[in-house]
């Protein structure tokens, strides 16, 4: 896997421009010309630092290279808000939790990659005034994918910064019309009995599910993401549709999404079934509250061989969302 140099970073507009290129083309194609664009972009001819007699190196001169399958991973900038490097496509697609495949982070890539995410329906009801299925295949023209760069803060204390694609979850509760009485949002991530070797064991109860206050869901940083670098996802991360949550513990941003329902009460969830009193349905980061086992104070950022870095209140989306929790008790475990 190619390296991005820091040289070829792409203004965000010209990026933007090229999402839309990349909608009219279909991914295959537009992945191609994200790579041709931003990630091999050379300058048209490179002279010797002195001499008169130097020969300028013209693009002509070099080996044409041979379009590639697989485009080449591309974000709009390298690091996020504070400063943090992103984490190399190789991590954040080889070590990963999911687990309907494996409890081992390393060996979920290789046990989900013929998982099959084509063809691909989510069904939307519960309290809507419009229940609909839709495709994904309409999804992607429906919603203009955005590119989001947001820090994914595991409950374990590891995290990683990721260049998602995707849109916000509100566009899409906004389709079906919640009613007023719809209070949480409800999700479920697919159970595949022959594809996904963990289901078949009972030390869970599956399908993985997970619930947002609607408040929470239809805040403009919660999103739906499609992709990640630039490309689809690969359903290690939760292909084709996951969701991500970026203030709150990494196990609310739940996979490979195929249903979503508005309720009137908190849903039970995967982790705080399991174990109440360490996974909470609110999970927003907080180094403040430990888990029972562990510190959450710090966290390893995979890859960046840094050491421990801070963890943040609402893993630094505090100014974005501490509102929705006021005369909430930050010292104690929701
Ligand atoms: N269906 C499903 N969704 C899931 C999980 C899972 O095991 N199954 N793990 C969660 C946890 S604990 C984390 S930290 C993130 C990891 O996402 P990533 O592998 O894309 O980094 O996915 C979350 N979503
Ligand atoms: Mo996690």
């Amino acid at each position: 896997m190619k390296k991005i140099p820091s040289s070829s970073i792409t203004p965000e507009h010209i990026y933007r421009s090229r999402r839309k290129f990349l909608k009219w083309m279909g991914i295959g194609a537009a992945g191609a010309a994200l790579a041709s664009c931003a990630v091999d972009e050379k300058p048209a001819a490179v002279t010797a630092p002195s001499g008169e007699n130097e020969t300028p190196v013209s693009e002509e001169l070099e080996p044409q290279e041979a379009p590639t399958e697989t485009p080449l991973p591309s974000a709009s900038q390298m690091t996020d808000e504070l400063g943090r490097q992103l984490t190399r496509y190789e991590d954040i697609t080889n070590y990963n939790n999911y687990y309907e495949f494996s409890l081992n982070k390393g060996a979920v890539a290789p046990l989900a990659r013929d998982f099959p995410t084509r063809p691909w329906t989510i069904e939307v009801d519960g309290l809507v005034n419009t229940p609909t299925i839709f495709d994904m295949e309409d999804i992607y023209q429906m919603f203009d994918e955005e590119e989001r760069i947001y820090r994914l803060r595991c409950v374990e204390a590891w995290s990683m910064v990721v260049p998602w694609l995707g849109f916000p979850l509100w566009k899409l509760l906004e389709k079906v019309e919640p009613t007023s009485d719809a209070k949480y949002v409800y999700f479920e991530t697919k159970l595949d009995e022959e594809n996904m070797p963990l289901v078949n064991r009972d030390m869970f109860v599956w399908p993985y599910t997970e619930g947002l206050r609607l408040d929470e869901a239809m805040h403009d940083l919660t999103i739906l993401s499609t992709g990640l670098y630039g490309q689809r996802l690969l359903p290690q991360n939760g292909a084709p549709l996951r969701l991500v949550v970026p203030w709150k513990y990494g196990f609310k941003s739940i996979k490979s999404i195929v249903k979503i329902k508005l309720v009137a009460d908190q849903p039970r969830t995967f982790w705080n079934n399991y174990a109440p009193q360490e996974y909470g349905f609110y999970a927003n980061v907080n180094p403040k509250v430990d888990h029972p086992r562990w510190s959450q104070a710090t966290e390893t950022l995979v890859g960046a061989g840094i050491g421990r870095v801070e963890t943040l209140l609402y893993n630094g989306y505090e100014e974005e969302v501490a509102s929705m929790y006021e005369g909430m008790d930050l010292t104690v475990w929701y």
